[in-house]
């Protein structure tokens, strides 16, 4: 896959995608957006991939959208072009996608980091809903995935003050799943997908399914979802090969099936 914005590295069965605009601090712009998409989308369909990790560089995963691309946005023009449906590939993808995060996170970038399934995170890693500085609001689900992840008081604060917040508070109010030391954050990622992509498939997708079901759901609901979906993985191949090797104590050899 060769574009302008990304580059792209396949190490087995996991891709990863880095963001590649460091000049602007890999501010996203509509070409960047659409390109990860496209990635994404390739990797979706790609048999070999079973798992996706989404990255910056040592100073910026990314510092929000490109304000200079915005700057000149009317209303009519925002609504009309549908501006977030771009971002929708992201959400999209059933595929595990983990992102790296070093540097700053700010407004779209950590409204994307967000969009993954989860966020390791270097310890130079700062997160933060800037846009009210620049007379917006955050538009790419930060007012809502924000507020689930660390909840109203830590949300609004960040959100009506524009705040950042370190690695080490992010960890604490669980916005990230774990700080790691900036020179290991790659390659803990990858060891981290790798030890994914070795899992089953069709039981990661229903896994990821079923937790993204619980931000959709009352608890009733998510609970009856869960057990329909785990009554379901009786039907795979992987579920018999999962517990025979189990009780053989070997590994597992997983045939997505
Ligand atoms: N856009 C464009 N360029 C950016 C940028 C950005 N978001 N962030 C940084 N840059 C550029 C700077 O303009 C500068 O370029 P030159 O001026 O040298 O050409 C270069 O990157 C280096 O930046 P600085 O010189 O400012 O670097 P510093 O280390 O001094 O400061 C900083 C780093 C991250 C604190 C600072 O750059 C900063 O405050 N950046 C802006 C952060 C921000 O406000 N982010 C939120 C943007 S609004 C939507 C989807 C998404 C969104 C909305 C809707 N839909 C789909 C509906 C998202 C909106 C946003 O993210």
């Amino acid at each position: 896959m060769n574009y302008e914005t990304i580059n792209t590295e396949r190490q087995g069965k996991v891709m990863l995608f880095k963001l590649n605009r460091p000049e602007q601090l890999n501010a996203l712009n509509a070409r960047l957006i659409d390109e990860l998409g496209d990635g994404l989308k390739g990797a979706e369909s790609d048999e070999n991939i079973s798992a996706i990790i989404i990255t910056g560089n040592d100073k910026a995963f990314a510092a929000g959208a490109d304000i200079k691309e915005m700057k000149d946005k009317t209303f009519a023009s925002a609504y009309m072009e549908n501006f977030i449906s771009r971002w929708e590939a992201i959400t999209l993808c059933r595929k595990p996608i983990i992102a790296a995060v070093a540097g700053y996170a700010l407004g779209g970038g950590c409204e994307l980091a967000m969009m993954c399934d989860f966020i390791l995170a270097a310890k130079s890693a700062k997160f933060g809903q800037p846009e009210i500085k620049l007379g917006i609001i955050p538009g790419a689900g930060g007012t809502q995935r924000l507020s689930r992840f660390v909840g109203k008081s830590k949300a609004m604060e960040m959100i009506l003050t524009g705040r950042m917040m370190d690695s080490d508070e992010a960890e604490r109010c669980g916005l990230v799943s774990r700080v790691i030391r900036d020179e290991d954050l790659i390659s803990e990622a990858i060891k981290t997908a790798e030890e994914i992509a070795n899992l089953s498939l069709p039981s990661l997708f229903l896994a990821k399914e079923s937790v993204n079901y619980a931000y959709n759901s009352s608890l009733s609901q998510g609970i009856e979802y869960e057990r329909k979906l785990f009554h379901s993985t009786f039907s795979l191949n992987d579920q018999k090969e999962g517990m025979k090797a189990f009780i053989e104590k070997r590994k597992p050899n997983f045939k997505n099936q």
